[in-house]
């Protein structure tokens, strides 16, 4: 061999081997720039010496000529779809059909993450990557083989002296989120419409007729199956993920195999958080039946084998970008960011283009700046949030966020309490901002319940300025409402009578009612409990008010200094409209059906809302909880219930319904 041939060489198993340290075992030995290096010296070689240059030269990975359009090539064996599973439950009606069908065999289950990407078959003859095909159909895909050279990770030549004559593995292309988020941006850029998620931009990748636009790309491989071979004998998905990760492939780390059902639950949720953090989209986890034997024996439908199953995660996430944070006023003062998006997302069927940031505190506890590529989900598929910035996306030009000095709305200073985790605007008693959200506050149905009064109308109090706090309400005339903008003499009588209607709700919903900071709809029950009337919370001590359960001094201060502060004269004046300014105290149940009983409620009930079944245990001496352990006596269930349902199955703990919880406490 002359000597250049013998550098060419040289350089490529140099360029493999940190290819593979790099890309299939994470640890790599040298920078960026030394590889570099590496493939430019190569890459010279070969272009002054083109005999030089073999097909599984790692110079091929930037990509070749483009191609008129792709072939159609049939799979050796068919690539399946799989079951879809969206509960524990589901999971455990699985195992139950496999041990069913295996005669009761132990059987050993294989989770694997499932990493939100395209599938794909790379086929190899005597060692050499030779058929790259999409999934395609699952019977016949396309031979992208020019793109998948380029795919990092994907081993051009199998690491093994003694490959297999054929030998096909599968897996899942991906992007990371960090290159999406980048990669995105510069699509945005072009003037073209951005991809909604990594999957998309991966397989728009995929589909380049010219594989040197996939390889600026920077897609990566995690190998799960091995397809059709000759010539080896592979009895278990262990194995087969052993001999792809001893072929070269990578695998994902966080595979793990368990010898029940329980803890592949269990595996499955430790994840439901947890997979925010990887640097890659999971849309939830695969598990299959481990031994090949047991797997033949379970066999396939037409479409799915009955050996897998994938667990889907509930929350769809989107990655988007902070174009900037907006400052609104709360009705105590707090200022809340929130972030708007560049560009909107499409989560569970809505376009979201806004999200609150919560506070000052999330903010920096985050490290969210503006210009940050984050991670958006909707809790509960209703509220979106930010779980997390993408940090590793930063360019270095995102800017750290400073909340205003001045109050955007109405001017007057910020103010920033030692720990509180948001600044206030300290114009507690005139910030129209501060005044319009204390009014819708008010007239919400867990409150007053004062029906028509919501945003607009709120405004619109507040602009033309007949009401300046709450008691105002109570004074306001026909004529004057009939003054406001699409107000006509019958919406005003309307209002009126909404109004007075809503004189009567008692003190535990007046206090909710008055936006006293620190002071919620559950504190202002219990204070209610504790001091049924106006006269004796004005009558009472800060000290006592702090005896109060869930109190403390600092809320008890805030309570006191608005009762004998700005309150006092809001609170005279709802007293001499006549506002009912006491609590019907409803004696709390010692003995009962449900003394010392704790209860969790789970699922929608038809005949009552959370806080009415609540109130209705405490009412019977029972206490409600929110999550179910050994020490929960009942759990009601309702339509949809979730996991907590589950969870009581698990522990034997008794399960109602809301007819046998009715008939328990004599309601029926
Ligand atoms: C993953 C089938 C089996 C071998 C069939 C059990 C459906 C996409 O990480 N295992 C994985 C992953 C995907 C898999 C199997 N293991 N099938 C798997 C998979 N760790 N994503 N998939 N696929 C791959 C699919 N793709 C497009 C359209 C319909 N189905």
């Amino acid at each position: 061999m002359s000597k250049l041939a013998q550098r060419a060489a040289e350089l490529r198993r140099l360029i493999d081997h940190h290819n593979y340290l790099y890309y299939v075992e994470n640890r790599p030995e040298i920078s960026d720039k030394e590889f570099d290096l590496l493939l430019k010296e190569l890459e010279e070689l070969e272009a002054a010496h083109p005999e030089l240059r073999t097909p599984d030269s790692p110079t091929q990975r930037v990509g070749g000529q483009p191609i008129a359009g792709f072939k159609t090539v049939p799979h050796r064996v068919p690539m399946l779809s799989i079951g879809k599973a969206f509960s524990a439950a589901e999971l455990r009606e699985f195992d139950a059909r496999v041990r069913k069908t295996l005669g009761n065999q132990p059987v050993r289950y294989v989770v694997e993450l499932k990493i939100d990407g395209v599938a794909v078959s790379l086929m190899y003859t005597d060692g050499l990557l030779t058929l790259g095909a999409t999934r395609g159909n699952g019977k016949v895909g396309d031979d992208i083989t020019e793109n998948l050279k380029t795919v990092r990770g994907v081993p051009l030549r199998l690491r093994t002296d003694k490959p297999p004559p054929l030998f096909e593995a599968r897996g899942e292309v991906y992007m990371s989120k960090a290159d999406f988020a980048r990669l995105n941006e510069e699509v945005a850029a072009r003037g073209e419409s951005p991809y909604a998620n990594p999957r998309n931009l991966t397989a728009g990748s995929l589909k380049q007729l010219d594989s040197r636009i996939t390889a600026k790309r920077r897609l990566r491989l995690f190998a799960y199956a091995v397809g059709y071979v000759e010539g080896l004998a592979i009895s278990s998905q262990l194995e087969a993920l052993e001999l792809l990760r001893r072929y070269g492939f990578p695998v994902n780390p966080e595979i793990r195999a368990f010898d029940n059902i329980e803890e592949v639950i269990a595996y499955c949720d430790s994840w439901a958080e947890k997979r925010f953090d990887l640097p890659y989209e999971t849309d939830g986890l695969v598990i299959k039946v481990n031994d090949f034997e047991q797997q033949q024996r379970l066999g396939a439908t037409n479409k799915e084998p009955r050996w897998a199953i994938a667990y889907k995660f509930e929350a769809e996430q989107a990655i988007t970008k902070i174009r900037e944070i907006q400052v609104d006023v709360g009705k105590d003062g707090t200022l809340t960011p929130v972030a708007l998006f560049d560009p909107p997302v499409q989560l569970c069927g809505t376009t979201v283009s806004r999200a609150t940031l919560h506070n000052a505190a999330q903010i920096e506890r985050k490290d969210i700046r503006v210009g940050d590529s984050v991670i958006v989900v909707k809790r509960g598929e209703i509220i979106p949030y930010v779980v997390k910035a993408l940090h590793e996306a930063r360019k270095g030009t995102e800017k750290i966020f400073h909340f205003p000095t001045q109050c955007p709305v109405c001017g007057a200073p910020v103010v920033r309490e030692n720990d509180a985790p948001s600044p206030r605007c300290t114009a507690t008693a005139t910030c129209p901002a501060q005044l319009q959200s204390r009014i819708e506050s008010f007239a919400k149905r867990e409150r007053m319940d004062i029906e028509g009064l919501g945003e607009k109308l709120a405004e619109q109090l507040v602009a033309s300025g007949l009401v300046k706090t709450v008691a105002d309400l109570y004074y306001l005339k026909k004529e004057q409402l009939m003054g406001l903008e699409r107000m006509g003499e019958l919406s005003a009588q309307n209002l009126l009578d909404a109004i007075e209607a809503s004189k009567n709700r008692g003190l535990a919903r007046l206090l909710a009612g008055l936006s006293i900071y620190g002071v919620g709809d559950a504190m202002a029950a219990l204070l209610a409990q504790e001091f049924p009337s106006i006269d004796a919370l004005l009558a009472a001590s800060k000290e006592q008010i702090a005896a109060v359960k869930g109190f403390g001094p600092r809320r008890a201060e805030s309570v006191y200094n608005f009762l004998h502060g700005p309150g006092r004269k809001i609170i005279q004046d709802l007293r001499d409209a006549g506002v009912k300014m006491t609590e019907d105290v409803k004696p709390k149940a010692t003995s009962g059906p449900l003394a010392g009983k704790t209860i969790v409620v789970t699922g929608t009930l038809q005949n009552y809302s959370r806080k009415q079944i609540e109130d209705l245990i405490a009412q019977y001496g029972g206490k409600a909880a929110s999550s179910v352990s050994k020490k929960t006596d009942y759990v009601i269930a309702g339509d949809d219930p979730g996991s907590k349902l589950d969870k009581a199955r698990q522990l034997g703990i008794k399960v109602l319904t809301e007819d046998e919880f009715e008939k328990l406490i004599g309601l029926r």
